[in-house]
């Protein structure tokens, strides 16, 4: 399905190893439009709720942890088929496994420390979009 807007987290390890400016490039060097964007902290409830589809996982407790550890880069994207293309621009979730010149093969460790967040639908974009912003802070 064809949609426009995807909603994106750089997470804390990204911005810890200064890496903003270097993903926000490669994200607008691959046609995506930054319609909302922010430096942010989630407490321990956003992170909570944000990954509540995760509350039975083992890595729940560690997730909810390292979302919340330090800032993070809140942004709504805009491009055709964004859901779809942003997926394919971050890569596989566990890094080891992301094609070359994805941004997780590029900034990312390890599976629980993957630098970046890309919503899974179009569903999941509008809810984790306006998680984060106000509409007077979308363009
Ligand atoms: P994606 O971020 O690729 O959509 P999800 O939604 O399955 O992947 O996972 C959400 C986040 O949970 C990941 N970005 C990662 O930080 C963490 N995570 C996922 N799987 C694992 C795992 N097996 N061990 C530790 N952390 C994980």
């Amino acid at each position: 399905m064809v949609t426009n807007r995807t909603f994106t987290m750089l997470k804390p390890d990204a911005v810890e190893k200064g890496n903003i400016g270097a993903i926000l490039d490669k994200i607008s060097a691959s046609g995506f439009k930054i319609i909302a964007l922010k430096l942010t902290q989630m407490t321990t409830n956003d992170a909570k709720t944000f990954y509540a589809i995760h509350k039975e996982r083992p890595f729940y407790g560690e997730l909810v942890d390292y979302m919340t550890r330090g800032p993070i880069v809140a942004a709504i994207l805009e491009k055709d088929n964004a859901v779809e293309d942003f997926r394919t621009l971050i890569g596989a979730t566990n890094p080891a496994d992301a094609a070359e010149g994805t941004i997780r093969k590029l900034f990312a460790d390890s599976i629980s420390e993957n630098a970046v967040h890309g919503s899974d639908s179009n569903e999941n974009a509008a809810i984790e979009g306006a998680f984060h912003f106000a509409g007077r802070e979308i363009f």
